[in-house]
């Protein structure tokens, strides 16, 4: 693969690709996700590309994580009834995609569901 490539949501931040974004600041974006799980299903995307995962960004930013969490919490109160899950890929075989970290805000109708 080309890392030199932007990413796929470093392509949505730039506004190459659409998205319907719900939310952006200086340095956060959070749309909602192609193929959604859930009623509501945003992702909370750092702009930087700098961290492929989770533990790439905690360790390297966790002012940054934070924020994300932060954002995760106000989309699940505006969109939702204020009940979120918060899921982060992490590897290939944990089903990640996009190597860019991103969290999944999963939404709405989650009374039934479980983790396992
Ligand atoms: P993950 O499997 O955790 O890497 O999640 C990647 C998610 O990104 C997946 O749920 C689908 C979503 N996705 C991929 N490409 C696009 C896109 O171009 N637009 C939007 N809105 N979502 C995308």
């Amino acid at each position: 693969m080309d890392t030199t490539e932007p990413s796929i949501f470093s392509r949505i931040v730039a506004r190459e690709i659409p998205a319907d974004v719900v939310f952006e600041s200086e340095r956060i974006i959070a749309f909602r996700d192609i193929a959604p799980q859930a009623p509501v299903h945003v992702l909370v995307v750092p702009k930087t590309e700098a961290y492929r995962d989770v533990t790439e960004l905690a360790a390297g930013d966790p002012g940054l994580l934070a924020e994300v969490v932060a954002v995760a919490r106000d989309i699940a109160d505006e969109h939702s009834d204020g009940d979120f899950r918060l899921v982060f890929n992490t590897g290939e075989r944990a089903g990640q995609t996009v190597f860019h970290v991103h969290a999944h805000v999963l939404a709405g109708g989650l009374e039934e569901g479980t983790l396992g």
